[in-house]
């Protein structure tokens, strides 16, 4: 945080944001994240590590927020704009957040919620004016952010990273796609995982570059903002790659080579979150001209693996390590993989999460004894370059770039007083990379997928929802009468 304000400083007649048709300075942004700090800050001289959630569309306002909370010494805690209730109060409860920022729009959606939990509500254009007051001083290695992710269990965890963590996840990818204030990216991304906030939104704003937000990602506005010929980056999951070629193809023959000569403003577009199909790589790359260099990262180190900048990117690889960051592959028996062997990958460095906020026990399990996290993936080091094979566990889905748990929907379906048994699997799917699908066991056989996507609606934000389902007899068990997800994959 320090050095991002440091930054700041040096950058601050210069365009920081481009957000809802206006234009912020770096000084904007340091003069109005005072203000929330000092608002926040009200009678004392430091948060010490209170947790400050907020719920702001991607915007100048989420900026303000983040480095707000961060500069009075709390944990900031971004909220998902697009989760029900119940899953927000989960977040609030078990981040145990004393105050809640949000923006207009989502004042009346929460108050009543943040009343129940006797959380303080403010309206983020209410602290804007507050005169600032001196700000603390904080040590790089305190808890910075709370960002909530799926994993093989039930419910999410938070992922508990510090000021240090984050500005190395930050550093690392400055040098490695050398970003320099000349930069100009649009961020489309939802603004509670770390694609969005580190690598598109810290990056520029590190570097002193223009970092300019869509609320959402539309594809047709997408490429107009590629057609007004300023920007110099893009950063996407594979859908969304998949959707800007699907709205390509769809121009007249006149578009299309107006949309394709527009991309020459590019220096760099990366890929990630889930695996880069190749055709979506090469059908990308012959609209474009552009060849998308993959990455591969995770919520609890940021990025890890890279493609490099200016040599060869290798289509279904996603490179070599990013500087700083250590990378082993261990096999199920334990030992090292040796090329051509394929095994968990293991990451060390000062990228990798503190901890998982109150839950020591979880904590202690993703780490190896001698101090590895356990990412849980699986790859192999092929000819120099790694490359991902696939999870450990069938029960973690990435569907459109998220990380779903087959269990937490699961334990969902389960209180329905008409399913008696269920099973979730992730089908695969080039445009989604995977599909959430559901197996249904029903007691009462007029029980249809209509009624339970509606049922599920306030229990589920909608990337979690299942789109495919089948209604079966039985699940299929092995020999321990465990749910056999491999083998009921096969029924989809
Ligand atoms: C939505 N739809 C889906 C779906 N999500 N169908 C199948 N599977 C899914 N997952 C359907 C909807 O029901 C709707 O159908 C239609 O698609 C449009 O829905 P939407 O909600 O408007 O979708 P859209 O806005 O187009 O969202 C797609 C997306 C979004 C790709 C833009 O999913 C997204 O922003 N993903 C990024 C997530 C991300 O940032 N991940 C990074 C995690 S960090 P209908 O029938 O109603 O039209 C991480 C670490 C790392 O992973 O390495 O980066
Ligand atoms: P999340 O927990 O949401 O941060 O998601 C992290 C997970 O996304 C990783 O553990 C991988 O399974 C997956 N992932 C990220 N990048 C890639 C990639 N380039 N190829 C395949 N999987 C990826």
């Amino acid at each position: 945080m320090k050095k991002l304000i440091h930054n700041a400083k040096h950058f601050a007649d210069r365009t920081a944001i481009l957000s809802n048709e206006q234009a912020y300075t770096y000084q904007d942004l340091l003069e109005d994240s005072a203000s929330i700090a000092s608002s926040l800050l009200d009678k004392h001289d430091d948060l010490s590590e209170d947790r400050i959630a907020f719920m702001v569309d991607p915007s100048y306002e989420y900026v303000i927020c983040q480095w707000g909370i961060w500069r009075a010494g709390g944990i900031a805690v971004p909220l998902c704009t697009l989760h029900p209730l119940t899953s927000i109060s989960y977040v609030l409860e078990d981040s145990q957040v004393s105050t809640l920022l949000v923006s207009e729009v989502y004042r009346d959606f929460l108050s009543p919620l943040a009343d129940k939990l006797n959380i303080k509500l403010v309206l983020i254009q209410d602290q804007i004016a507050t005169e600032a007051k001196s700000l603390p001083d904080i040590d790089s290695s305190r808890r910075a952010m709370i960002l909530y992710t799926s994993g093989t269990t039930n419910l999410p965890k938070g992922v508990v990273t510090t000021h240090h963590n984050i500005a190395f996840q930050i550093e690392t990818l400055v040098k490695a796609w050398q970003w320099s204030k000349e930069d100009h990216i649009l961020n489309t991304l939802p603004l509670h995982h770390v694609h969005g906030i580190i690598n598109v939104m810290s990056c520029a704003l590190w570097s002193g570059a223009i970092c300019e937000f869509f609320p959402a990602f539309d594809a047709a506005a997408v490429w107009q903002k590629f057609e007004s010929g300023k920007l110099s980056l893009y950063m996407a999951v594979p859908t969304i790659y998949y959707k800007l070629i699907k709205y390509w193809k769809e121009q007249t023959e006149e578009k299309k080579k107006q949309l394709s000569a527009a991309c020459t403003s590019f220096r760099l577009m990366v890929s990630g979150s889930a695996a880069l199909p190749i055709p979506v790589l090469e059908e990308w790359k012959a609209i474009t001209g552009i060849k998308l260099l993959e990455r591969y990262g995770m919520t609890e180190i940021g990025m890890a693996l890279s493609n490099p900048y200016d040599a060869e990117r290798r289509p279904g690889h996603v490179g070599h390590p990013l500087p700083g960051v250590q990378i082993r592959l261990q096999k199920e028996n334990g030992q090292l993989a040796i090329d051509n062997e394929s095994g968990e990958i293991q990451i060390k460095g000062p990228n990798v999460f503190l901890e998982y906020w109150k839950k020591p026990e979880a904590t202690k399990e993703s780490f190896t004894t001698d101090g590895w996290f356990k990412s849980g993936d699986v790859a192999v080091l092929n000819k120099g370059y790694y490359q991902i094979l696939g999870r450990n566990s069938v029960d973690i889905i990435k569907s459109g770039g998220y990380k779903i748990s087959a269990l937490e929907i699961e334990s969902k379906l389960l209180d329905h007083p008409q399913i008696e048994q269920c099973g979730i699997v992730g089908i695969p799917d080039l445009e989604w990379g995977e599909i959430v699908s559901a197996a249904i066991v029903r007691n009462d056989p007029s029980l249809n997928d209509k009624e339970i996507t509606a049922w599920l609606t306030t229990k589920l934000p909608s990337y979690k929802m299942p789109r495919k389902f089948i209604f079966i007899e039985d699940l299929p068990k092995n020999t321990l009468g465990k749910v056999t997800k491999n083998k009921l994959k096969e029924y989809f």
